[in-house]
């Protein structure tokens, strides 16, 4: 197991679309172990493979509270396969933009078809922050990161605040 670096905005791989899986093996699940790894350690509730480097439709999720027991939750191959007409609006927060925050407004609820950690084929129906997380890492996916949706104005600053936090951290 392992904890891998993160990138980060303005980094160009942000905005890559990636590629599907084609095996779900132990190589496989040895990675979707160093990405739950990774998300903890940061700590997150979601992460997407690009966020660690790979263009791989990957995504690891625990929304569970700290007093909760750990809830992980694996995303193969991903699919959104419905949204609600109701929207809900969330603080967001991502691994990729460290410590800047805005509100998005995102359907309320989701379902998703996946692979599981076995390779089975899964759907669920999510709510709440969990079909917030499930969509802030499609957007992920597919080169979005939630910025995107501000102006143009705004998402410039954010880049500023991260290059800077960053700069000073070295
Ligand atoms: O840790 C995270 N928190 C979060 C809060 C609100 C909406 C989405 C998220 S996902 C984020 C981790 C991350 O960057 N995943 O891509
Ligand atoms: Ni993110």
């Amino acid at each position: 197991m392992a904890v891998l670096p993160i990138v980060t905005v303005p980094d160009p791989l942000l905005k890559k679309v990636s590629e599907p899986v084609d095996k779900v093996d132990d190589k496989l699940r040895a990675f979707l172990d160093d990405m739950l790894e990774t998300m903890y350690a940061a700590p997150g509730i979601g992460l997407a493979a690009v966020q660690v480097g790979h263009l791989k439709r990957i995504l690891v999720i625990d929304i569970a509270g700290e007093e909760e027991d750990p809830n992980p939750m694996y995303f193969i191959n991903p699919e959104i396969t419905w949204t609600s007409e109701d929207l809900n609006t969330y603080n967001e927060g991502c691994l990729s933009i460290p410590e800047q925050y805005a509100d998005i407004e995102r359907p309320k609820e989701c379902k998703v078809k996946f692979l599981d950690y076995d390779g089975a084929e899964q759907e669920i129906h999510a709510d709440g922050l969990l079909a917030t997380c499930i969509q802030h890492e499609m957007d992920h996916l597919n080169g979005v990161v939630f910025i995107d949706y501000l102006s143009k104005i705004k998402r410039g600053m954010y880049v500023r605040k991260v290059k800077k936090l960053i700069r000073e951290k070295d």
